[in-house]
């Protein structure tokens, strides 16, 4: 028999878990439980607002099942990425910080030799990028493989774009013997994040805006160190201060100044931006 009293039922939950032998599992489902419990009593749930909520949810997981990361976005604007990010990743040592993977990653980008151009002909303002990747105490990580992957000029990531055949905007490249590389690309634009589904929903219903700040994605591995998974946002776009996934850090925002005119490393003739930054990766 449970006692209709809220606490004592969640006692009575709590309990029925006690012989869960993993300690872990055991002490993360308690805690699950007691703040899901107290949620429900916080705000006194009606009925009809916990079927809304399973109604959403599966709506959510037949999204992912159609190939879009709806519980990603979830997590990203109920600010749990960060959090989880903030307790895992904590600011040490001058080591690079990290940010959001977001729902866009491929595994399988092409690998391109350094300099090379990742924008495949995109429209929009030419990118240099170039800097290095070296451990916490100086040393310079030969080899190490710069993942790297962004929106276009409107915001859209190849994957958003089913007219492309190619990856676009998304390349592997290995850093030189010192640490350093360089590719081309273009400036990312701001933009909304994919708003169509039940999270889009949420944003609306709260008056929330779905806009990130323009951002590109990095991924840097290197044997014996942790893979550093960050982004870095080029400094005058509009939303770096209400970023609708909260990934912004003042460290990963750069300036990306105009470079002189008809000086841009690859000899072509327009307008041209560099963005610089060295990483530094954490020892295992
Ligand atoms: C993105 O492109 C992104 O980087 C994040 C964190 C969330 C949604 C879309
Ligand atoms: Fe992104």
């Amino acid at each position: 028999m449970t006692d209709l009293d809220g606490n004592s039922l969640t006692r009575e939950v709590i309990d029925r878990f006690a012989d869960t032998g993993d300690p872990r599992l055991k002490a993360v489902i308690a805690s699950l439980v007691r703040h899901l419990h107290g949620f429900v009593q916080d705000v006194e749930l009606t009925v009809e607002e916990w079927g809304a909520a399973l109604e959403f949810l599966a709506r959510a997981g037949r999204a992912c099942t159609e190939g879009r990361q709806e519980f990603v976005l979830l997590s990203d604007v109920l600010g749990v990425t960060m959090l989880v990010d903030s307790i895992n990743h904590p600011t040490a040592g001058g080591t690079t910080e990290t940010a959001p993977p977001g729902p866009f990653h491929a595994a399988d980008a092409p690998e391109l030799p350094l300099g090379a151009d990742m924008a495949r002909g995109q429209p929009g303002e030419r990118l240099h990028v170039e800097g290095s990747v070296s451990s916490g105490d100086g040393r310079p990580l030969a080899n190490a493989v710069v993942d790297v992957w962004q929106a276009d000029e409107n915001g859209y990531y190849d994957m958003q774009r089913p007219e492309l055949t190619e990856p676009t905007l998304r390349a592997r490249f290995r850093a030189d013997g010192r640490g350093r590389f360089a590719f081309r690309s273009i400036l990312p634009s701001h933009y909304p994040i994919p708003a169509g589904g039940p999270v889009g929903e949420l944003l609306n219903a709260t008056g929330r805006h779905p806009f990130r700040p323009a951002h590109i994605h990095f991924r840097i591995a290197a044997e014996g160190y942790e893979t550093l998974v960050t982004q870095l946002f080029p400094a005058d776009g509009p939303y770096l201060a209400d970023d609708a996934a909260f990934g912004v850090k003042p460290s990963l925002v750069v300036a990306c100044p105009q470079g002189a005119p008809g000086d841009a490393p690859d000899g072509s003739a327009g307008p041209w931006r560099r963005l610089a930054y060295d990483f530094v990766l954490k020892a295992q």
